[in-house]
């Protein structure tokens, strides 16, 4: 009776979305198998699904500034140092595992032994890159010439060779470091500074209601989303031929999630971890959706400080950095796929270029930014840094699609153990920190 309302009630978007994907999946099933949609009609089925990703897209930028600003100004600028370094530390730490866990697997399962290159076909055409071109890039995206351009960079510019780093066109690490320092500089300024921080803190509840509203809307673009995907894809068969290879990167993901992720959170939190994963399974759901960690960062939020009441000072800063730099599934891949395509060409690689690749996964999973497929585009650093053609990137193109969605899964969810570790090593600074800056992120739902 009452038990089961309350379930319900707190648990109905959830539900609803599961419903979606259900149902996505035997609309884009039957649709597939009973009619013969034009290409044109299948853009149409999909357009609902698309006017929902044009709704989470729309939000990442006030969502991450307000967020990033009235975050870091909440905390007191030598506990923020403080727990930005954990974070820094603990998405470090996760990722090397990420990709030792990755390389381990590869090198043993040996997918690519058994197949050459010429058995698979290529698809689409690859990027050029090198690695220096991509550092650099990085390191340049951390400092935007200008505020107004960051927040739609052009995919392709001059300077910039490295494509995939910019989520929808948003510069989001040269966002983020900006409003790093802003967020700062307003927290300390006092009385002067106050008026910037409430109108920031506005701006943030304001954002998160608009997120609220967005939700309502996700089940039915999800389930859109779903059945366009499967009506859209032409070849199954090649799911066969890379079947090992992508069970490499499935077992590897399914290990780093069920196993080592949790065994972290629970060494450090002494609480559940599955529960912790449960309250997040709204946005897994989504990540697994979208395929887009920025575009998850909405109901990454609303998961985190509304379900599993996780300190807002910590998600506002933590999350949005986490989305962008923090991304464990990406790391995998890209180890797991650069030995697959070494073991394709018939290349034994030796310890050196196996820690070229773990170096230059860490990098490339750091660099790529959280949209659908960046993962894929980074991928090519990690190719030109052990010699291995660039183009062969096309090989694993498509399959990517499906195993994008595990990995962004894999991102938004350590990102999410991510916070509530970090909450819990600075439980001490938390609750030494006067109340005060602790009303200054209300709870807007
Ligand atoms: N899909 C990306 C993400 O949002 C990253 C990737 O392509 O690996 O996390």
């Amino acid at each position: 009776g009452c038990d089961c309302r309350r379930f319900l009630r707190n648990n109905w978007l959830l539900l609803s979305t599961v419903a979606a994907v259900v149902l996505g999946i035997a609309v884009g099933v039957l649709v597939r198998e009973y009619s013969k949609l034009s290409s044109l009609e299948k853009f149409y089925f999909a357009f609902p699904g698309e006017i929902l990703m044009r709704m989470l897209k729309l939000i990442i930028l006030p969502l991450i500034i307000s967020s990033m600003i009235t975050g870091v100004a909440a905390l007191d600028s030598s506990v923020s140092g403080k727990i930005g370094l954990r974070a820094v530390v603990y998405y470090f730490c996760t990722t090397i595992i990420a990709v030792i866990l990755g390389i381990v697997l590869v090198v043993s399962i040996k997918p690519g032994v058994t197949q050459k290159v010429d058995e698979i076909d290529r698809t689409g055409s690859s990027p050029e890159v090198s690695t220096v071109d991509a550092m650099l890039d990085l390191i340049r995206n951390m400092f935007p010439e200008n505020l107004v351009q960051a927040c739609f960079q052009q995919n392709k510019t001059k300077e910039y060779k490295v494509i995939g780093m910019y989520s929808d066109g948003i510069n989001v690490l040269g966002l983020i470091v900006f409003c790093l320092v802003f967020g700062l500089v307003i927290g300390k300024m006092g009385e002067k500074g106050q008026i910037l921080v409430d109108f920031f803190t506005a701006l943030s509840d304001a954002t998160m209601k608009i997120v609220q509203i967005i939700m309502c809307y996700m089940p039915l673009g999800i389930l859109f989303l779903i059945a366009g995907k499967i009506i859209e894809v032409e070849d199954w068969e090649i799911f066969r031929k890379l079947g090992l290879y992508m069970a490499t990167v499935l077992s590897g993901l399914a290990i780093h999630s069920i196993v080592i992720l949790p065994l972290i959170y629970f060494t450090v939190v002494r609480k559940n971890p599955f529960r912790f994963a449960m309250g997040m399974a709204q946005a897994l759901l989504t990540a697994l959706m979208i395929s887009s960690s920025s575009a998850t960062l909405p109901v990454t939020f609303r998961c985190a400080e509304e379900k599993n009441q996780v300190d807002k000072r910590i998600t506002r800063f933590v999350l949005p950095v986490g989305a962008t730099i923090n991304m464990d599934g990406t790391a995998l891949y890209e180890a797991v796929a650069a030995v697959f395509i070494a073991q394709l060409n018939d290349l034994d690689l030796g310890i050196g270029q196996i820690i070229t690749i773990s170096v230059t996964a860490t990098a490339a999973s750091i660099g790529a930014a959280g949209v659908p497929q960046a993962g894929l585009v980074t991928m090519v650093i990690v190719l030109s840094a052990v010699g291995l053609p660039a183009e062969d990137v096309t090989l694993i193109i498509a399959v990517d699609w499906l195993l994008d969605r595990f990995r962004t899964m894999v991102n938004v969810l350590g990102d999410a153990f991510g916070t509530g570790i970090v909450e819990k090593l600075s439980k001490k600074e938390l609750e030494q920190m006067d109340v005060s800056s602790e009303v200054n992120i209300v709870n807007p739902f």
